[in-house]
């Protein structure tokens, strides 16, 4: 493969060594990226050591190493996946043609603005969960929590890249910016709606992760796809490493469920409460509120950015390259269900202008699998609950649904059923008190906290009472 520069103080396999202008650029932003992690990373636990996978490579088996690091000492590099001989265009005006190496001048602006959009989402979710560290339910979570976190952080080297790479002094400057805006932040917020919520307890993130982190997932396959040749190849290496942020989430909240089904066969009572478990309406409400969210990360079911951004040749489809079309989306149709008037219809509308409710498609069917298998779990208790998605209209604040009451069943309602209902489908702050009077920490080696069941292995082959993080030096 591509050498792999590990030893320089930017590991990187993208020749940084060979183009000392763009080196210096990062070499001056690495420091602030440091600051910024310190600041707004995980509070507490920096002088610790964490048993944490680093990428350094891109080979398809062996990209990672596992070893034990003090966050700030990670190795945060930039590695794009090996290039594809004769790369081609699969879609839009330039289908067929060679895959750009640089940005095409006329797409500068929307390529920028993917990329900082992508970016920006990256930082925002280290700084939603920067108070769990002290709330674990056990070392194999805590470690996890880490390694999530430091890898968003790479991808953030990964977008920053980018921007320093092939925007110029623009590109210096977002990037300055992407260390400057904070999730939640009323002046100078992040630029997505989910990434601006908090994540105060690890219910709430490991829905996260099963749910927005999914988002990313569709986000970055769509962007895989890109002529863009370099923001290709740094989509498909992140993807990597996204699958595992997903396996923490669909794991995590798994867990729950089977804990929370152990207590209720236990106790022969649906309310686990007082058990110390989360009873599954509560986990209901939860889902409803992550799954909504993260559907708005997905944009107007119709769109003309979505459009454009396809005939332009920047963002493709899910698996572009496997769909047989023409894949220009010249004549084709889709349908989308919508809100029209008052009520809820499927319309023929042109496909390209369809994209973001098709990817959109593509994440709710992706979701569905992880819950069908959340409901055997459940099933294998014996217990007659199925856990659900609401409805797609349902809590949407982007989009057409955005203007309507949706109930989780998919009707459209009077303003005064919403508010009369809404503690039914929502987590309310009696749900949140609840949560966080689980959250008390269970530090010693192989043990977990009461709400949540063990996992069933250890990380990279190790049991589950392995150290993987040294509490024993005193946290930083
Ligand atoms: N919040 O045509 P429309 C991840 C704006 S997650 C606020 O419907 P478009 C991760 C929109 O900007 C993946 N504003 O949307 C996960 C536009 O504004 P203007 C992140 C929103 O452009 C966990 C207007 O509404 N990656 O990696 O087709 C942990 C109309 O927009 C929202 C990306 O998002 C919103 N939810 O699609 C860590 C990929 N939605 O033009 C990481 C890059 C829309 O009127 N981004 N708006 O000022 C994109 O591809 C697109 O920007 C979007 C929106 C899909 C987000
Ligand atoms: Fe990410
Ligand atoms: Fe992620």
């Amino acid at each position: 493969m591509a050498g792999v520069d590990y030893l320089e103080r930017i590991p990187n396999n993208v020749n940084l060594r060979d183009d000392r202008r763009l080196l210096r650029a990062l070499e001056e932003w690495q420091p602030r990226f440091l600051d910024w992690w310190k600041e707004m990373g995980p509070e507490g636990f920096q002088a610790n050591e964490v048993y944490l996978r680093t990428a350094i490579s891109v080979d398809r088996d062996g990209w990672a190493q596992f070893g034990y690091v003090k966050m700030p000492d990670y190795r945060w590099g930039i590695f794009l996946a090996e290039p594809e001989a004769d790369r081609r265009i699969a879609f839009g005006d330039h289908l067929g043609k060679p895959a750009w190496p640089e940005v095409p001048g006329e797409y500068r602006g929307v390529l920028r603005r993917l990329i900082v959009t992508q970016g920006d989402t990256e930082p925002a979710s280290v700084e939603q969960q920067r108070h769990l560290g002290r709330t674990c339910p056990s070392l194999y979570d805590l470690r996890n929590l880490f390694q999530v976190n430091v890898e968003e952080g790479r991808h953030l080297w990964a977008m920053v890249y980018l921007l320093h790479a092939y925007f110029g002094r623009d590109g210096r400057e977002e990037a300055e910016a992407l260390l400057q805006r904070r999730s939640g932040d009323h002046d100078k917020p992040r630029i997505l709606g989910a990434f601006n919520e908090r994540t105060p307890d690890w219910l709430s993130f490991f829905m996260f992760c099963f749910f927005t982190d999914r988002d990313g997932k569709y986000q970055l396959a769509s962007l895989q796809e890109s002529g863009l040749d370099p923001l290709s190849r740094t989509c498909r290496f992140m993807l990597t490493e996204e699958a595992h942020h997903m396996f923490v989430g669909e794991m995590g909240v798994g867990r729950i469920v089977q804990k929370s089904c152990e207590l209720m066969r236990q106790h022969r009572s649906d309310d686990v409460r007082c058990y110390g478990g989360i009873d599954l309406p509560t986990m209901q409400r939860y889902i409803n509120f992550h799954y909504s969210v993260s559907l708005d990360l997905f944009g107007s079911e119709v769109s003309t950015n979505a459009a454009n951004a396809f005939t332009m040749g920047l963002k493709g489809r899910f698996e572009e390259t496997k769909k047989d079309d023409d894949h220009r989306l010249a004549d084709a149709t889709y349908p989308v269900t919508c809100l029209e008037g008052d009520r809820i219809a499927t319309r023929d509308v042109p496909a390209l202008t369809a994209l973001n409710e098709r990817l959109r498609d593509d994440y709710i069917a992706d979701c569905q699998r992880g819950i069908d298998r959340w409901n055997r779990t459940i099933k294998e208790h014996g217990i007659d609950v199925e856990l659900r998605l609401p409805h797609r209209g349902f809590h949407r604040a982007i989009g057409s649904f955005g203007e309507a009451r949706i109930s989780p069943d998919g009707r459209v309602i009077t303003e005064a059923e919403w508010d009369a209902r809404r503690r039914e489908w929502l987590p309310t702050p009696e749900d949140a008190q609840f949560v966080a009077t689980l959250m008390r920490p269970a530090v010693e080696p192989g043990r977990f906290a009461g709400w949540i069941a063990p996992p069933a292995r250890g990380i990279n082959g190790l049991p589950l009472d392995h150290e993987y993080v040294r509490l024993t030096r005193k946290e930083g």
